[in-house]
């Protein structure tokens, strides 16, 4: 048996933002409880709490379930070799006892860096596996693969210090497992010679065997994943043949991206490829058979080059399926091309999430991203005219950044009013032209992240909660970390997107309830109760140890 562990990292310390809303509930929620004392509050935040289910809440991209664990089980299931699946945030403390369960039954772990920025994160599951299977399952092989074990590889100096750290485990894979995952597990199983196999590092004692050469593999050998294998295997110990299904299944259009922007590590680490459009459709098909609603395409960016997508987005638009499409496209090419969104609209494409970043040109030089940020509003009214959604994302804090330049970025904001939003906090990440060029940049890393001449990573916990405050009260945009973080959270796991919507509302009020001590606006307050009020009638229960009031305590106060 084998156990496919996919941590996805959102409770790591480097997200800022889930950090700075997190903080503001938390106090939102103790000054309701002092307000109204104790038993009254655990009366009224009692309701429904133990139906909770944890896990990631289906919204937009983000899926409860990975594809990630999907096409590696499909490795798997056609090499007839049995597995189950553990794909979650903080997997250690949600699902401890499914990990524990899972420690005891499997021969090999396959445990996934895709998601996990913080090597920390990775060493601390390595430890509870370990301290828990030296006893019930003292063989228990454990192996390491996906894109943060490249990321970390190429942080400067790190060499031979990466196996020293991640040392509880066994084997280690670099890059693309499409074409050895299966050959690789089955001679860890039969205790097989795994030398030969490329990109594989394994231990003997304490010596170091093979080399971290990173595989690409080429377009038309990347795994098409199986979706229907999420019925035939556990997943997070869910029966799907009974459960919900999770609505949207991802799928690759390709791998690697053509552009190239000064933050991101992706096209640094993966080399550009795109599928053909047979094996696209046949994915949809797949998709499209198994029950799913939608499908979100995961590749970097869809609409580049036009040889590409125009081709793929016509085959698509024939097929006529009634599934819905999400991808990552360029507002750019759309107001160049505006033909483009007609063929999104033929192919059934309900989402277009674009990376704008940013609404000042100055920065988005620096970023190389070279677009026109005052020529967005066209696309968001060709795509919306034809019904499809537009997301954006930024990030605050680039070097360069500053008051005037965030400004430029709001005004942008407020003339495109964009549906969603997800705003991050500068990350300099390991394996990125930022931080290879940081000097250049005058970025010097601290303790506590970044400092660069206009900025420093302190700074930015001021700068969200004023960007949140600014999209609530002058956009209606709603804000994605809130929505695909935050709010699932308040909900059960079968939660409608509208249902999300309404509880998002309430919850970007209430952080500017909180945060507007800050400010001096003059503006009015709205009551502290009448929002918690509001917030009990839409959710389906308070999530009140996520927020620091302890269960034992919380259980003695109910009863
Ligand atoms: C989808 C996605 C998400 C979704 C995930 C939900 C879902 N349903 O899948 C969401 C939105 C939740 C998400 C979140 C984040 N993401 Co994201 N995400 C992606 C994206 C676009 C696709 C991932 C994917 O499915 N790839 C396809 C699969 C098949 O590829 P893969 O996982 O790499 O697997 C292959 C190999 O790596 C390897 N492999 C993988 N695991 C294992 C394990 C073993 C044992 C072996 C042998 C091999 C192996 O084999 C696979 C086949 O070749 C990628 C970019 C990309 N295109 O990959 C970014 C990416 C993974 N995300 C990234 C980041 C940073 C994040 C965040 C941490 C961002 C943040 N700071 O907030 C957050 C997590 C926290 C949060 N705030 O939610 C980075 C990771 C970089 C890193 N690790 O250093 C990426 C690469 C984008 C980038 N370059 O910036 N993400
Ligand atoms: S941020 Fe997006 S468009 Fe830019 S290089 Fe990365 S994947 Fe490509």
């Amino acid at each position: 048996m084998v156990s496919i562990v996919i941590e996805r990292g959102v409770s790591e310390k480097n997200n800022i933002l889930v950090y700075v809303i997190q903080k503001a509930i938390r106090s939102f929620l103790k000054s309701i409880k002092n307000e109204m004392g104790g038993k009254e509050f655990y009366r009224l935040t009692s309701k429904n709490r133990k139906a909770g289910k944890s896990g990631i809440a289906a919204h937009g991209l983000s899926q409860p379930i990975s594809l990630t664990s999907v096409l590696l089980g499909t490795i798997l299931d056609r090499e007839g070799i049995p597995f189950s699946v553990i794909d979650d945030d903080n997997v250690v403390n949600k699902h401890g006892e499914l990990l524990k369960f899972a420690i005891k039954k499997a021969s090999v772990m396959a445990i996934s860096t895709t998601y996990t920025v913080e090597m920390k994160t990775i060493e601390n599951l390595l430890k509870f596996i370990r301290s828990n299977s030296e006893k019930i399952n003292p063989g228990l092989k454990i192996l390491l693969g996906g894109q943060g074990l490249l990321s970390w590889m190429a942080k400067d100096s790190i060499g031979d210090k990466l196996f020293e750290q991640l040392k509880l485990a066994d084997y280690f894979v670099f890059g693309e497992a499409d074409k050895i995952f299966g050959s690789l597990i089955r001679r860890i199983l039969h205790g097989e010679n795994v030398s030969n196999l490329e990109g594989v590092v394994h231990k003997k004692g304490n010596k170091i065997i093979g080399s971290p050469k990173k595989i690409q593999v080429d377009a038309n050998e990347i795994m098409s994943p199986d979706w229907g294998i999420i019925k035939k295997y556990k997943f997070n110990n869910l029966d799907f043949t009974k459960e919900p299904y999770p609505g949207f299944a991802g799928i690759e259009e390709g791998r690697g991206c053509m552009f190239r922007c000064k933050f991101c590590s992706y096209p640094s680490l993966t080399k550009f490829r795109r599928k053909e459009a047979k094996v696209i459709t046949a994915e949809l098909q797949n998709v499209h058979n198994n029950g799913f609603r939608g499908v979100t395409f995961l590749g970097a960016e869809f609409l580049n080059p036009l040889t590409f997508s125009i081709p793929v987005l016509s085959e698509i638009g024939r097929l006529r399926l009634p599934v819905e499409c999400w991808a990552f496209g360029r507002l750019d090419v759309i107001s160049k091309r505006p033909e483009l969104a007609d063929l999104l609209k033929e192919a059934n494409f309900k989402t277009i999430q674009f990376g704008l970043e940013s609404g000042s040109r100055e920065i988005l030089v620096k970023m190389n991203k070279k677009f026109d940020p005052t020529n967005m509003d066209k696309a968001v009214r060709l795509l919306h005219d034809r019904g499809i959604q537009v997301k954006v994302s930024i990030i605050i804090g680039f070097p360069g950044e500053t008051k005037e330049t965030l400004k430029k970025t709001k005004n942008v904001l407020k003339k495109c009013n964009f549906d969603e939003i997800m705003i991050h906090g500068l990350s300099v990440l390991s394996g990125t032209p930022l931080y290879e060029n940081r000097q250049e940049f005058g970025i010097k890393l601290t303790p506590y992240g970044w400092a660069h001449g206009t900025m420093r990573t302190i700074d930015l916990p001021r700068h969200i909660r004023d960007m949140i405050i600014f999209l609530t009260k002058q956009t209606d945009t709603s804000i994605l970390n809130i929505s695909q973080n935050v709010t699932p959270k308040f909900f059960q796991s079968n939660v409608t997107e509208n249902r999300i919507k309404k509880g998002t509302k309430i919850i970007q009020s209430i952080l500017c309830h909180e945060w507007e001590n800050y400010r001096d606006n003059g503006g009015e307050k709205p009551c502290r109760m009448t929002l918690f009020e509001e917030l009990l009638k839409i959710v389906d229960f308070i999530p009140l140890e996520l927020y620091g009031f302890e269960k034992g305590n919380l259980d003695m106060e109910v009863s």
